[in-house]
């Protein structure tokens, strides 16, 4: 139920990895939605709680424009990544191949019984061919406790998996304590349209290209993925609070999970959002509410590489 994120990005050849980048280019694209969507109505809201740890939300929701919150009811920072499964796999299958190696190789690498290189040799030995098929369809992203994060995104009908791989203090991947279950995306339009954004984030490798002012109060953030990693899960983007204080080099190692203290309670600094991985050409939105102050948008995967932006509110 993990991903396979940073693994790969330590050279180990997967070849799973390179289909990742292709397939599915044709959706999720505002433009091309035509005259249907101006008639449309907004996209209707879907609702999740996030618990320590378990999600709390329908197990069936339309396919289309759709809008999903999350509300994070824990003490941890969570987040709620979708991930679309190939043809006839189900969710037992993800938790028992895909879920079980990420856990074992993860706890060998907390307990220092392999290094970050040969943990991503392991993974790579011991995750499915069909991993590859796996496409990571975006979700709200890292929120802390009490706050709510919001995404809209188009959804193509199927089955997917929803997780969590935060880690508790001791290091289990939330995904591991109950953070992870099946979501079923139904053929019925939602018949929703995007929202109007307030600015837009492109991702690329490795770095994000702002248009816009954020302001104080709530913004909508249109998101365009412009590349993919030739290895990973993808490219993504959170939105991190810097307060006095904040550490940005120790936000930056923290989005890493195959560092030991990386995702792991407690985050060096609170976040208020994002949006997860989906696949190059695809545009979604998220919505932030800014106070002023100090932001970083920051990426999972890639912000060792250069994914991470300050900026300021008045
Ligand atoms: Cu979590």
């Amino acid at each position: 139920m993990f991903a396979l994120r940073r693994a790969v990005l330590t050279g180990v050849a997967l070849s799973a990895a390179a289909s990742w980048a292709c397939g599915s280019a044709d959706r999720g694209q505002p433009e091309g939605e035509g005259t249907a969507a101006e008639s449309a109505s907004p996209a209707p809201v879907v609702e999740f709680a996030a618990k320590d740890y378990a999600f709390v939300g329908p197990a069936e929701i339309a396919s289309g424009w759709t809008t999903i919150r999350l509300k994070n009811e824990g003490m941890e920072h969570h987040f709620l990544l979708l991930s679309r499964l190939p043809e006839g796999k189900t969710f037992e299958d993800y938790a028992a191949e895909v879920g079980a190696p990420f856990d074992s190789v993860w706890h060998e690498l907390r307990d220092g019984t392999v290094d970050r290189a040969g943990a991503g040799a392991l993974l790579g030995q011991l995750l499915p061919a069909w991993y590859a098929e796996v496409v990571q369809m975006g979700g709200p992203g890292l929120v802390g406790p009490g706050r709510t994060a919001q995404v809209t995104e188009r959804l193509d009908p199927g089955d997917y998996v929803i997780e969590c791989y935060v880690k508790t203090s001791e290091g289990e991947f939330h995904g591991s304590l109950g953070m992870a279950r099946p979501l079923t995306v139904t053929s019925e339009d939602s018949g929703g349209r995007p929202p109007q954004a307030d600015l837009s984030v492109t991702l690329f490798n490795y770095g994000f290209q702002i248009e816009g002012t954020p302001e104080a109060g709530k913004q909508t953030i249109e998101v365009n993925f412009d590349e993919h990693p030739e290895v990973g899960l993808g490219n993504d983007v959170h939105v991190v609070r810097l307060d006095e204080g904040t550490d940005l080099d120790k936000v930056i190692g923290w989005m890493d999970w195959m560092n030991i203290d990386g995702l792991r309670t407690p985050a060096p600094a609170t976040f208020l959002g994002g949006l997860q991985e989906m696949p190059s050409g695809y545009t979604a939105f998220f919505t932030v509410d800014l106070e002023p102050g100090r932001y970083a948008w920051i990426a999972e995967s890639g912000a060792a590489l250069g994914m991470v932006k300050e900026f300021t509110v008045e």
